[in-house]
């Protein structure tokens, strides 16, 4: 076969040959990023620009940390001013060897800045010609990243206000949203108020929620489901997390929730439910957004559900590194459970290649690495530059051992398989196709 000629068929029979068309096909193929806290242009909350990429919570937490800023002092100051003193306290009194350091470095890089130049008030006019639709389509683009799923909180005032507006143009078809239930699951007595006021006739439930108050919450969610079309419905829920649970009124009111309102929900429109489970909210409150941490959950919630609701569809992420193996684990169990991403905190090069690597020999292709999480619109540069090198790099290693028994990946089988890792099992797993209408995708 003439070398110069590779159809899709034809096997790559080397280790340089297989790595470095692993390291191309990951590159050029398009991610769908199944969880970020971005929004679309048109919405006041989409952060961008580089005073927010340094004001990011992770290195906030960081900056302050080896400061003795007082917390509320921090606060006070204005965004520019919390930028400078992060600048200053990580970049230039210390090296930015930290991954998330190390984020913003790799962001203005890929926007085409030049990082040795250490320029911070250069860095900040550099792109200030461009509009917000111009900002995100270049930010897309040098991130290869197809679709962005949001964080919708129907609870949010200024969330509620941008999904009700009528004046609100068409949506960007490049950010698909994902319904987020954490007040709901977390907060049920706080937000009954809220959904009475809204037209929905709740009632808290001393001894548990009666089947007016569920229908009411069904209705609520379908509404909503409606409303913002999401890909899933989604919650974070912490270390303590159980399933059933009815140790106490709290938790046996969510117990409820989850069978009589989310679970039946979802179903009837075939949405997955994501849990996000192992956070401890708040562990440091003065830190505020930054002050969360995180906590072993107990893996036997998810065989519960996974178990119980056959019919339903779970993604799920843990925040504890300790998670990690006996989530894959019943992965292997239940076809209706999808591992998703290295969570928060997880999100480092060192634990990314070991869980992804351990996700890859447990499940073959059939689990999303990661997702980006990213609150700033720049951040998908570096999110996922950083994830697409430890994808191909644990994808080249994989296959280095197939060859070495005698098998030989072809040009083809390797873009199938970037493919699914990138979005395409992910959007098997939904059971739509991407950018489909809801009587479509059923
Ligand atoms: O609850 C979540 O979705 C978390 O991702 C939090 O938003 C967290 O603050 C975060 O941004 N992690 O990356
Ligand atoms: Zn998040």
């Amino acid at each position: 076969m003439d070398a110069a000629v590779h159809t899709g068929a034809s096997p790559l029979t080397s280790v340089s040959e297989l790595r470095s068309f692993v390291r191309q096909t990951v590159e050029k193929t398009p991610v769908t990023d199944i969880h970020t806290h971005l929004y679309p242009p048109d919405s006041p909350q989409l952060l961008f620009g580089i005073d927010e990429l340094l004001s990011y919570h992770y290195l906030i937490a960081e900056a302050l940390r080896v400061s003795d800023l007082p917390y509320e002092t921090f606060w006070e100051l204005p965004r520019r001013k919390q930028a400078d003193f992060i600048w200053a306290t990580l970049f230039v009194n210390r090296s930015p060897v930290s991954e998330a350091c190390r984020g913003v470095l790799t962001t203005l890089a890929g926007l085409g800045l030049d990082v040795s130049r250490r320029d911070l008030e250069g860095y900040r006019t550099a792109l200030a010609d461009l509009s917000i639709t111009e900002y995100v389509d270049r930010v897309l683009a040098v991130a290869n990243v197809r679709y962005v799923v949001m964080t919708n909180d129907p609870f949010d005032p200024t969330e509620r206000a941008y999904w009700l507006s009528a004046g609100r143009g068409a949506r960007d078809p490049r950010f698909l949203a994902a319904l987020r239930l954490d007040p709901l699951l977390l907060a049920w007595p706080r937000v009954v108020p809220q959904l009475v006021v809204a037209g929905y006739r709740v009632r808290t439930g001393e001894t548990g929620l009666d089947a007016q108050t569920l229908g009411e919450i069904r209705r609520f969610l379908a509404d909503w489901i409606e409303r913002l079309e999401p890909v899933y419905l989604a919650v974070s829920l912490p270390p303590e997390f159980a399933y059933p649970d009815h140790s106490g009124k709290e938790e046996a009111i969510r117990t409820q929730l989850i069978e009589e309102a989310v679970l039946p929900s979802a179903r009837q429109y075939g949405l997955p439910l994501a849990l996000m489970i192992g956070v401890k909210r708040q562990v440091n409150p003065a830190l505020r957004v930054a002050g969360d941490g995180v906590g072993k959950a107990a893996i036997s919630a998810v065989e519960h559900l996974c178990a119980s609701f056959p019919e339903n569809k779970f993604m799920v992420t843990m925040l504890s590194r300790e998670n990690q193996h006996e989530l894959a684990v019943v992965a292997r169990k239940f076809r209706n459970l999808l591992p998703f991403g290295c969570w928060w905190f997880l999100n480092n090069p060192s634990l990314v290649t070991e869980i992804t690597r351990m996700r890859m020999e447990l499940l073959g292709t059939s689990f999303v690495p990661q997702h980006s999480d990213a609150r700033v619109l720049d951040q998908l540069i570096y999110k996922w530059a950083h994830a697409r090198a430890i994808i191909a790099e644990v994808l080249s290693h994989q296959y280095e051992l197939l060859l070495a028994t005698g098998w030989q990946p072809t040009r083809s089988e390797v873009e199938r398989d970037v493919e699914a890792l990138l979005g395409g099992y992910f959007w098997e797993f939904t059971g739509r196709r991407p950018g489909a209408d809801r009587q479509d995708a059923r």
